[in-house]
């Protein structure tokens, strides 16, 4: 499993701080060079915010209502290509249709369901569990310094409360499983590889 690792950028900017190239040692008290890695590493977080892993846009949806969303691809895996992106669907999600995109081969999988429904008078037997996007061709990878959104409908389940949709990204270059959820709470902060989060209310 391949993820970029954005601690390195902290690593990298840190050790950029902590060598003052024009002022000798003891020049600055450790209090300074505290301050000069905040500094430095503050838009360092500001980038890695806007560009977020694989996020759904919007974040929020009302419980219970018809959703249009999509899975934003913000870089690619550790600087390589993507060519593959596989969306699961958690529990609940209702009637889920995909959006075709140009370039890319469309599919899904369905499941049986164990308690069939009944939605516009029509007996739903069965729903889609996951959408996968694939390029049709090398033309059609979305480049790491690119970024896409893959698209869905759906009628999102009836409770309030975070959902995770675990998201796979394949890349010509190793792959990352966006699928990791808190062990408590609703947020993704300090999770590596978070799955995408739709917060219902
Ligand atoms: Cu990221």
């Amino acid at each position: 499993m391949h993820a970029p690792d954005h601690s390195g950028l902290w690593k990298q900017s840190t050790q950029r701080a902590r060598r003052p190239a024009t002022l000798g040692p003891g020049a600055l008290g450790p209090g300074a060079l505290v301050l000069a890695a905040l500094v430095l590493t503050a838009p360092m977080l500001t980038l890695h915010a806007a560009h977020a892993h694989a996020v759904l846009d919007p974040p929020r949806a009302p419980a219970g209502s018809h959703y249009k969303g999509s899975i934003r691809i913000g870089h690619g895996c550790d600087g390589a290509a993507t060519w593959r992106v596989a969306v699961t669907l958690p529990r609940g999600f209702q009637g889920t249709r995909p959006q075709p995109k140009p370039g890319w081969d469309l599919s899904t999988r369905r499941v049986k369901l164990e308690e069939p429904y009944t939605s516009h008078g029509k007996r739903v037997t069965e729903e889609v569990v996951e959408i996968v996007w694939e390029a049709r061709g090398r033309e059609q990878f979305l480049r790491d310094d690119h970024f896409d959104e893959f698209s869905f409908t759906a009628r999102l389940p009836e409770q309030a409360g975070a959902v995770w949709i675990p998201v796979t990204q394949t890349c010509e270059v190793g792959e990352i499983q966006w699928s990791q959820v808190p062990a408590s709470g609703d947020s993704p902060r300090g999770l590596k590889t978070p799955a995408a989060r739709l917060q219902l209310f």
